[in-house]
């Protein structure tokens, strides 16, 4: 067993009720062998999209907490940023990478903003701007169809693209913003397949792979493929089996909670599938 300690930073909300967010990369990254480290960006009795949700913004701890962090020293071999509570927090998050970043790190940057062709309630037209200035500080981004629509911009989210062709020139446009790994994921390119197409700007190539879809919609699943695909690459540094291997638990994830009868609002039931990250 490798006792190495290998610490992530991570930069999301905290759900109650509906797994996604800190809940689906705590436990996904510490299954994998990862000191997961919280840093909340806001506290919600459940995820946005169930009615009458509380909220509680932490963009007034930030620099407390970056502060304290600083005087601990605290190296990360990753830095892992989702969904933010506020456009100022995508300053904050900037400033976090340049004080922590070495050259060691990796920087993960979520860009959650919506799904589906909507944005998520929480996220104004101020926030998706800064979040086009966060992902330029990425080396890795994992935005699903729609998210990509709005960072490369100009796109009616209810009219995007569904052809491999199109999503091929945005892997080049995202990429030409700064980060050198692309994942877009939850691409309905075909009825009954859900489809990620992976970008290494390095070696200038694309892959995309197909899996069968889970006829439901289930929330936090982007969260879920983003926290397995970084603990996967933090261990193989192979971009296209790292997503492979986060596109076939969430799609396990999400078979199991079919069949489970369990209600898709929740997300999916991925505690029962832990060990399966620990092998
Ligand atoms: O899964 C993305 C996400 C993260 N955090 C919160 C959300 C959502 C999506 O709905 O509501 C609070």
């Amino acid at each position: 067993m490798d006792l190495k300690n290998r610490r992530i930073a991570a930069i999301h909300d905290i759900s109650g009720f509906g797994r996604g967010s800190l809940t689906a990369a705590i436990a996904t990254l510490s299954a994998m062998g990862f000191q997961t480290l919280p840093f909340p960006t806001a506290v919600l009795s459940s995820h946005t999209g169930i009615p009458g949700y509380t909220f509680h913004d932490l963009t007034s701890d930030f620099d407390a907490y970056i502060a304290h962090w600083k005087s601990l020293n605290l190296k990360f071999d990753a830095i892992y940023s989702g969904f933010l509570g506020s456009v100022e927090q995508t300053a904050l998050v900037s400033r976090f990478i340049d004080e922590f970043r070495d050259e060691n790190t990796i920087v993960l940057v979520d860009p959650v903003m919506g799904d589906g062709g909507k944005r998520y309630k929480t996220c104004s037209e101020e926030l998706c701007e800064g979040m086009k200035e966060l992902v330029k500080k990425a080396d890795i981004i994992t935005p699903n169809l729609t998210e990509a629509g709005i960072l490369v911009g100009g796109w009616d989210l209810n009219r995007l693209p569904r052809c491999e062709r199109c999503v091929k020139k945005w892997l080049l446009e995202l990429a030409a913003m700064g980060p050198s790994k692309i994942l877009i994921t939850g691409m309905d390119l075909l009825w009954d397949q859900i489809a990620v197409a992976c970008y290494d700007a390095k070696s200038e190539t694309t892959d995309v792979f197909y899996n069968d879809c889970v006829d439901e919609y289930f929330p936090g699943t982007g969260d879920l493929f983003a926290s397995v695909f970084l603990g996967a690459y933090l261990q193989s540094s192979d971009l296209v089996q790292s997503a492979k291997k986060a596109a076939c638990f969430v799609k396990k994830a999400a078979e199991l909670t079919v069949k489970s009868g369990e209600n898709p609002i929740e997300g999916v039931l991925f505690e029962k599938l832990l060990p399966e990250l620990m092998k």
